[in-house]
């Protein structure tokens, strides 16, 4: 019995200890100030493990030791040392150094124009805003993008609830308030794809409300936005198309470059090129489309697009053939 209990723990614990890697861990540091915070929060661990160690030691041989040990331990002088000279030599190293770390993190790396990128939070997936240099703009949504080597500004928003804005590999977890303005600095050092998840309960399907953020190299980048900007690819007279615009897709979400120009759902431009649908849950795949479209409010319920149980089996085809092509 004891025996089962056992491994059950170690079990629990190895798995509890898998969520400290992968594409959301706090412990990937793909930004200067993360990378810090994974530095402290390892010196932190390592330290407090080592006097943990020590404090066992001290306390097995205070009662299980020699004479001579238990006799050492009850003086004056190792009270005075263990007790209040090392915790203050400790907590005023610590000190100095987290000093040291904060005013890291307020300096230079930010110098030079920040990529500004307008994050909304909406119950219950993101809308991702680019402004242009000529001042247009473009959307996306649950996903970012951003070159590395080039600090981000994200400025975060609310459009209902309170939601909070988690990237974990980024070091950021910033409250979304309606009414609020809040902001969140980082300079990428890494390429690649991390994951973040709202971390404020905000209704429904609040645990169905993650994202993507890429991390690209600077000429990636540029291409990702040439493309971005560009108008839908797929010719409005496509079957899939007409089927969109019959069913009144296009009054919540806009395409740009045909007559749907919804702005209460995501904007679907260039929806097939993206990594997720539903923020995080389905594949841009023609079967997550067409799950999408059949199920959405069981695969992600509560959430804010209509059901669409009417569409038969070659109008699902059609509207995700063409939700596909939209690269
Ligand atoms: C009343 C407004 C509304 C209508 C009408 C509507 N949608 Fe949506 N749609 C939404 C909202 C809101 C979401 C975001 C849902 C979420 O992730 O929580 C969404 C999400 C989507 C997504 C996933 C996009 C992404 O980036 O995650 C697709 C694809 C989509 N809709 C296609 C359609 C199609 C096709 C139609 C017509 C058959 C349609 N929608 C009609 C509001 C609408
Ligand atoms: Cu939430």
């Amino acid at each position: 019995m004891t025996h089962w209990l056992k491994l059950g723990c170690w079990a629990g614990i190895a798995g509890l200890l898998t969520g400290c890697v992968g594409e959301q861990s706090a412990f990937s540091g793909f930004s200067v100030g993360a990378a810090r915070v994974v530095q402290l929060s390892w010196i932190l661990t390592i330290g407090a493990g080592l006097l943990l160690l020590l404090v066992m030691v001290l306390l097995g041989l205070a009662l299980w030791g020699s004479d001579a040990w238990r006799r050492a331990l009850r003086s004056e002088k190792a009270v005075v040392w263990l007790g209040i000279v090392m915790p203050v030599t400790v907590l005023t190293a610590l000190l100095i150094y987290g000093f040291v770390l904060m005013r890291l993190d307020a300096a230079p790396e930010f110098k030079g124009d920040p990529l500004r990128i307008e994050v909304v939070g909406e119950q219950w997936w993101w809308r991702v805003i680019y402004h242009h240099a000529d001042g247009t703009t473009t959307e996306s949504a649950n996903e970012l993008r951003f070159p590395v080597g080039q600090p981000v500004e994200l400025v975060l928003t609310s459009a209902d609830v309170i939601h909070s804005f988690w990237l974990p590999a980024y070091g950021g977890k910033v409250d979304m308030i309606p009414g609020r303005t809040n902001y969140l600095r980082f300079l990428p050092t890494h390429i690649g794809i991390t994951r973040g998840q709202c971390a404020e309960y905000c209704g429904g399907a609040h645990a169905l409300m993650a994202f993507y953020a890429v991390a690209m190299s600077a000429e990636e980048f540029e291409q990702w936005k040439m493309h971005e900007r560009a108008d839908a690819a797929m010719p409005p007279d496509d079957s899939g198309a007409q089927m969109f615009l019959a069913n009144g897709c296009g009054g919540c979400h806009r395409v740009r470059g045909t007559p749907a120009q919804g702005v209460i759902g995501p904007d679907l431009t260039h929806v097939g090129s993206r990594l997720s649908l539903g923020a995080g849950i389905l594949s841009t795949d023609h079967q997550g489309f067409r799950d999408w479209l059949a199920r959405h409010q069981q695969i992600k319920p509560d959430n804010r697009m209509p059901p669409y149980e009417i569409l038969s089996d070659a109008e699902l085809t059609s509207l995700a053939a063409y939700l596909v092509a939209l690269e």
